[in-house]
């Protein structure tokens, strides 16, 4: 199995954690230029997208499209909290929202950073905003959310906000406001082997 990604990806390091924790081997193919318009530079994704899997003939669109046949391919009993695992209406609009808080960041990091776009644009100011709202949400649930998800090794839910918050600590984004159970559930996901192993990275390529 090959992954198309970047390692400073947030969506990208969502597909690594699950391979790692579920003992798949994985080689890695960097993306070398976010802005080419060659469906064969992202492995032939036909939405100029990272990350994607392949698999011989196949391809595999989208992170959690990722994980979930990373998970299949487990060589180990890894058991996965899914959305769909998620009785509670607040876990499942938590994921939701990380999900969206995913989007903007890719939004902000793509319009801003590598377009150069105005940041005063309405496009990026909302996106700010959203995210800092998303994040005092989730700051304010964090703790209820964890203490409701099923018994589980790992969980769509926590692997996609760590790569969340990491990566915001990593490319900026948000508004730098402190949120202790924020911080205090990325120092403790971080402690993974998969987490340490797939530290964000700006590729060489
Ligand atoms: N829904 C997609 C989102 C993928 C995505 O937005 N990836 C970002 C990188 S983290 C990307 O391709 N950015 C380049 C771009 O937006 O053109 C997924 O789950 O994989």
């Amino acid at each position: 199995m090959t992954l198309y990604g970047r390692s400073s990806s947030h969506f990208t390091r969502l597909a690594r954690i699950f391979a790692l924790e579920a003992a798949v081997e994985l080689r890695f193919h960097p993306v070398a230029d976010m802005t080419s318009l060659s469906f064969d530079d992202y492995g032939g994704h036909p939405g100029l997208k990272m990350p994607l899997l392949r698999i011989g003939e196949d391809a595999v669109f989208g992170a959690e499209n990722i994980c979930r046949r990373l998970a299949l391919a487990a060589t180990n009993d890894l058991s996965v909290t899914w959305t769909e695992h998620l009785r509670w209406l607040d876990l499942r609009n938590a994921q939701e929202l990380v999900w969206q808080a995913m989007a903007a960041q890719t939004q902000l990091v793509f319009g801003l950073q590598l377009a150069g776009l105005p940041a005063d644009n309405v496009y990026f100011a909302k996106a700010r905003v959203g995210l800092s709202a998303i994040l005092d949400w989730l700051e304010a649930r964090l703790p209820r959310l964890l203490r409701r998800l099923p018994k589980r090794d790992l969980s769509l839910f926590e692997a996609s906000l760590f790569c969340l918050l990491t990566h915001i600590a990593f490319r900026g984004g948000a508004d730098g406001a402190v949120r202790p159970h924020l911080q205090s559930f990325m120092d403790r996901f971080g402690l993974r082997s998969s987490a340490s192993a797939t530290a964000y990275a700006f590729d060489r390529v």
